[in-house]
């Protein structure tokens, strides 16, 4: 790393780079191993075996540090893994309190794969009374989602953390939403934040990849041990890819935000819409804590059309720029119909107390013109 007081834009050029020892290439080598020769058995220059360590990756993991203010960072092979990990390092029987929309593999993660081993509850966590109320009883963690896919709902970081403490419980941010560059959950206050990196991170809808960043080096230690005895790392190419991705986050999160907010207004007036989400909307609910905990509003929108399934296929089906598919923070624009893909794990029952209707979709506004992403957008609401 150049500099550690180095701005965001700077940070994501440079950390974690350096010339090449060997050649002077400035970009870094995908280090494309399984192993490394030993000069005598035990003696290596810290590099042993591509599961536990790679330099490519170890490249992307001091990026990732520095970006969310964090001394550690760990990538993964995706963000489910990521999190699989992190719940092995809870101890058997543990309490997790979680937000209650959260992202459907989440939710299907917690509530099919570790219901044996630990007992999730899910609140909502915009509540600081309810939130409070499921601290006192001593959980091992509070999970938060902030916004929360697909729904958006953004919970008081700094405020949870502080109650959090109170109680000696374990915060987790997943930032994925966000990015580091409009949200940094440690500095609020939180002691482990993650990431699918498939998203706005890596930005360009090609590598599928996770990571969790903290400061507390004996949680780092025991998912990176997890890690290496479980296995779900990534491969030197992917976290080449990312490096790749991460430099133009900056720019690239400034006009996915400036999209998004121009479509949220757009919209908002529609006669076929009945109801905008977006942070950066003064109808958003939590308008004013967006303002304050966040540094911009992010490129994802949801939105309800007026009707039912009926409308909102033949909306889905008409979008031409905007490409029907799970995902999201890409440069392209995207567009997902939640209660169908990737919230179905979810029972609709559950799905529909939280407000995730037939008629809800949500749109990853990419980083094309603006103006030809409202003339689809206008074209299918047309149709629908
Ligand atoms: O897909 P993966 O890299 O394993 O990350 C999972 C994940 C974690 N957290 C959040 C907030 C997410 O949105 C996701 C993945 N989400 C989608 C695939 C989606 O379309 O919402």
């Amino acid at each position: 790393m150049k500099n550690k007081s180095n701005k965001f834009a700077t940070k994501v050029i440079h950390a974690g780079g350096h010339p090449d020892k060997e050649t002077g290439a400035i970009m870094p080598p995908i280090f494309q191993t399984s192993t490394y020769v030993q000069k005598s058995p035990g003696k290596h220059q810290g590099y042993e075996y591509t599961r536990s360590h790679n330099p490519t990756r170890t490249r992307l993991e001091e990026n990732l540090a520095a970006l969310e203010e964090a001394k550690y960072a760990l990538v993964t092979a995706s963000g489910l893994s990521c999190m699989s990990l992190m719940m092995h390092a809870l101890p058997e029987g543990s309490t997790i309190i979680s937000g209650d929309d959260v992202y459907g593999g989440t939710y299907r993660l917690f509530t099919t794969v570790f219901n044996e081993r630990h007992q999730y509850k899910f609140i909502d966590t915009t509540d600081l009374k309810l939130v409070e109320k499921h601290l006192k009883e001593k959980p091992a963690m509070i999970w938060l989602e902030t916004p929360t896919n697909p729904l958006l709902k953004i919970s008081d970081i700094k405020k949870i953390c502080e109650l959090a403490k109170k109680y000696k419980v374990m915060t987790v941010v997943d930032n994925t939403f966000m990015s580091p560059y409009f949200q940094t959950p440690l500095v609020l206050g939180a002691d482990v934040v993650v990431h699918s990196l498939t998203k706005y991170i890596n930005g360009h809808s090609d590598v599928v990849g996770g990571a969790m960043m903290t400061n507390d080096k004996k949680f780092y230690d025991k998912v990176w041990t997890l890690q290496n005895s479980i296995g779900p790392s990534q491969s030197p190419f992917d976290s080449w890819l990312v490096l790749r991705g991460i430099k133009t986050l900056a720019v690239r999160m400034e006009q996915h935000q400036k999209n998004a907010l121009k479509i949220a207004k757009w919209l908002e007036e529609h006669k076929k819409v009945d109801k905008v989400i977006y942070p950066g909307l003064k109808s958003h609910p939590q308008h004013k804590l967006a303002k304050k905990q966040m540094s911009g509003f992010g490129g994802m929108i949801t939105f309800f059309v007026k009707g039912g399934l009926k409308e909102s296929r033949k909306f889905l089906e008409t979008v031409k720029l905007f490409a029907l598919a799970e995902s999201l923070g890409g440069v392209e624009s995207l567009v997902d119909h939640p209660a169908i893909m990737t919230h179905a794990s979810i029972p609709k029952k559950i799905r529909e107390e939280l407000g995730i209707f037939d008629n809800l979709i949500r749109l990853s506004v990419g980083i094309e013109d603006c103006d030809d992403l409202i003339e689809d957008l206008e074209k299918a609401l047309t149709k629908a």
